[in-house]
């Protein structure tokens, strides 16, 4: 079965998407030459695009033919972690792991020993979660909750106002005040940067909100240097002032909300004072800034997923996003508040992924908490431990919080692991067959959005790279194998790409496959005068947007907006921050996109070195100078880094971007050795930015843990 329908072009250009995990999913054009890729550049007419990529997808074609790239299925011929392989066929691999995967389900602990663990590789609709849910879902797989990125936030978020939706660029860029808040737009959504060019052109106000000053708050008008995990109690303090000088909407709060006067009521006690105290910022600037936000129309706040990895992230986004209700933003083209646009997409993911499925009763594994997982008899859930883990679209071994507990689970010589990668990452070092899978140059897929309301076809543009497979073709191959006959395994995937379209949503009208391959891109029909909330109909259970949610109450949280401090904090846990006084801030360091750029030459040496940043006062408490090797710990684990002197970060706040290859890193260890497997107060999601660590100089070589380059495991032919 081919996975393609249509020929490839072996001259030209081809229309594609970038599949990464960003709010911007950029139209992407494919320049081919006698059918080798040569360059990537942003479509031009892309309204949101705007004819540029960032950084990283630049070199996507330096990517995609990397020297190190798997060419053929790999068998693992060293101890467990050692990165040995040596070359097989795809019918030895897919033979021994489906007997493998078929003798476990038959087994004593029964097919919830399987674990599939997957994420954002690619956003793809296909190529994520269709051909690979259907198979887990069939054979009785242990589920996976996907909680690493966004999930507090969609659930604080959803809880309040059902799908997520928000101003895109294109309304943004009305906005004559807005704030910046806990996003690093310049380096995570670059896209939306035009937008507030212009905006600041026609006299907005631009502000950031950041515990750093990033790159974007350098640019800003204005930078609130915060303390981590405080939003809740300066959102708080705003509608303290907000309502106590009745520049609240009270004719939207009466028409849209529920709970409001119990808000006013809490928000009363939040002074300007107090809400400085927790969040390290000026009770008189607090004021002024309120008045400025609920005065300056239409007023946007973009905040993004990196604030809400704190334990308090679900209700510190829900808290902030109520900013727009308590003001009436929403009434106004490009005012309101912006997480996600995913809620615009209408998709038929039921029909994808058949979660009708999965046996009643199918446990759920909490994909942060993957050491604990390997680790503990029961799964750290109950039930069967876990004998087999199928790895695709991410790379745990450096993505995943407390690495040295997930090493420990993958080392274990009972566990079957397979990977599909494009390279030996640090989790297929550990596999026991890894399996060469295309990129999004080389397989079809259909792309929807968090950052704006464009759905977006790939069409391959190259033959696949050695003998890969796209992940849809893996699991087809490994369904027949394993004596699964139901007909949706024989879906091509542009048959896929079909009936992911099927959808009875209004916005998702006269959108087809054939439309798409003509246009590359296509609006969804939400209307034009995009006011998402300004007569708003959300789905929740009240109908209105919930500042009151009462289902957090049965699940014992504050069912009105509040403030949580963060797990490590000295407020909440002083013992172990007079241990560990620095927070930890791990977000993405702007060449790299999550881990999946970080063995591309270009990109390696852009990044540099891992560096550690300190406040100049933290920096000589501790005897520290500018470029030591610095040591950074708790009772998780360690990593190394060079020192990075800076009144960039406040006292108090320590810094590392990532996510990096421990392997490519100083002594084995990254950032996630030291990051917990805890917990958001909603979602179960990621708290990878609430880390207590201390740091000290630690004079020395760095050691560098590379799997060698040749020899080892097969490699595409040098071109
Ligand atoms: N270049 C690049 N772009 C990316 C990615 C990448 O790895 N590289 N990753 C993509 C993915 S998967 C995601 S989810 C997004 C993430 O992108 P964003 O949602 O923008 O998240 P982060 O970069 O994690 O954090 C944004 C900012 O929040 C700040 N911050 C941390 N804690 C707090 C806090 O408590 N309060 C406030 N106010 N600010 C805080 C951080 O210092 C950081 O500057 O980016 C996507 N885009
Ligand atoms: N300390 C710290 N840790 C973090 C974060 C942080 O800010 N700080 N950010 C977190 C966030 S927001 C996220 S979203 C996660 C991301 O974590 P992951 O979802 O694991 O993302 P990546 O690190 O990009 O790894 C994706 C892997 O998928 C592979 N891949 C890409 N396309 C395909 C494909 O088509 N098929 C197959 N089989 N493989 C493919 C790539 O080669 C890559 O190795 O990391 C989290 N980890
Ligand atoms: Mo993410």
């Amino acid at each position: 079965m081919t996975p393609t329908t249509l020929p490839l072009v072996q001259t030209g250009v081809v229309r594609g998407a970038c599949p990464h995990d960003c709010p911007d999913t950029c139209a992407m054009l494919v320049h081919v030459q006698d059918g080798r890729a040569v360059r990537v550049q942003g479509d031009p007419d892309h309204p949101v695009t705007q004819g540029f990529l960032c950084t990283k997808v630049n070199r996507y074609v330096e990517r995609t033919y990397h020297a190190d790239r798997l060419a053929t299925p790999l068998r693992r011929v060293g101890p467990k972690g050692e990165g040995r392989f040596e070359p097989a066929s795809w019918d030895e691999a897919l033979d021994d792991i489906a007997r493998r995967l078929n003798e476990i389900r038959a087994g004593e602990h029964g097919p919830q020993a399987i674990l599939p663990y997957s994420y954002s590789g690619t956003l793809g609709k296909v190529q994520g979660e269709s051909m690979s849910s259907r198979f887990f879902h069939r054979i009785g797989a242990s589920l996976l909750d996907r909680t690493i990125c966004a999930s507090a936030g969609s659930v604080g978020w959803g809880v309040t106002y059902g799908d997520r939706l928000g101003p895109t660029p294109e309304e943004a860029e009305h906005a004559r005040f807005i704030l910046l808040w806990g996003t690093n737009t310049l380096t995570s959504n670059p896209h939306l940067w035009p937008a507030l060019r212009r905006a600041r052109e026609a006299g907005a106000r631009l502000m950031a909100i950041d515990p750093i000053r990033t790159r974007t708050a350098a640019q800003c008008d204005e930078h609130l240097p915060i303390r981590p995990g405080a939003d809740a109690a300066l959102a708080l303090g705003l509608m303290h002032v907000i309502f106590r000088d009745g520049l609240d909407d009270e004719q939207y709060l009466r028409d849209h909300t529920v709970g409001w006067e119990a808000l006013r009521e809490r928000a009363g006690e939040w002074t300007p004072e107090r809400a400085a105290g927790i969040t390290g910022l000026d009770a008189a600037r607090i004021e002024q800034l309120a008045h400025e936000y609920a005065t300056t129309r239409p007023s946007f706040i973009r905040l993004n997923y990196g604030l809400q990895r704190h334990r308090g992230g679900g209700t510190a986004v829900r808290t902030i996003s109520l900013l727009p209700a308590v003001t009436g933003a929403w009434r106004d083209l490009g005012g309101g508040a912006t997480l996600s646009t995913s809620g615009a997409f209408q998709l038929n993911g039921g029909g994808l992924q058949r979660p009708d499925w999965v046996p009643p009763g199918t446990r759920t594994i909490n994909m942060i908490q993957l050491g604990e997982a390997l680790t503990s008899a029961d799964a750290g859930v109950g039930g069967p431990p876990v004998q087999a883990l199928v790895v695709y679209n991410s790379n745990p071994a450096a993505v995943a919080p407390d690495l040295g507990s997930v090493r420990q689970g993958l080392l274990r010589d009972d566990l079957f692991t397979v990977v599909m990668e494009h390279f030996v990452t640090d989790t297929a070092r550990y596999a026991d067959w890894v399996l060469p899978a295309t990129t999004q140059l080389e397989h079809w897929d259909v792309h929807t959005a968090y950052g704006h309301l464009y759905l977006t076809l790939n069409r391959p543009s190259i033959a696949p790279v050695g003998e890969s497979l796209p992940n849809t073709e893996i699991f087809r191959r490994l369904a027949v194998r394993m004596g699964l006959d139901d007909p949706e395994f024989a879906d091509g995937d542009v048959d896929l790409i079909r009936q992911a379209l099927e959808s009875s949503h209004p916005w998702m009208q006269g959108i087809t496959f054939e439309r798409l391959l003509d246009e590359g891109w296509i609006r969804v029909a939400a209307p034009r005068d995009f006011r998402p909330y300004a007569e708003p109909k959300p789905n929740t259970p009240t109908g209105k947007i919930q500042i009151l949610a009462p289902e957090l109450e049965s699940i014992g949280i504050d069912p009105l907006p509040t403030y949580v401090p963060p797990a490590e904090s000295a407020e909440a846990d002083p013992e172990r921050a007079a241990r560990y006084p620095l927070m930890l801030l791990s977000p993405p360091e702007h060449p790299l996109m999550n881990s999946t750029f970080a063995n591309v030459p270009h990109l390696e040496r852009a990044a540099g070195p891992t560096k550690l940043l300190l406040h100049p006062n933290e920096a000589a408490v501790r005897g520290v100078r500018d470029g030591d090797r610095l040591r950074c710990w708790n009772d998780r684990g360690h990593f190394y880094g060079r020192a990075v002197v800076t009144d960039d970060v406040r006292p108090g706040v320590a810094v590392s971007y990532g996510v990096r290859w421990a392997q490519l890193s100083d002594g084995g260890r990254t950032v996630n050795d030291t990051t917990s497997q805890g917990v958001t107060d909603m979602g179960g999601g990621a708290v990878f930015y609430d880390n207590a660590v201390e740091v000290e100089g630690a004079p020395g070589d760095e050691i560098l843990d590379r799997v060698p380059r040749s020899g080892v495991y097969s490699t595409v032919p040098p071109s």
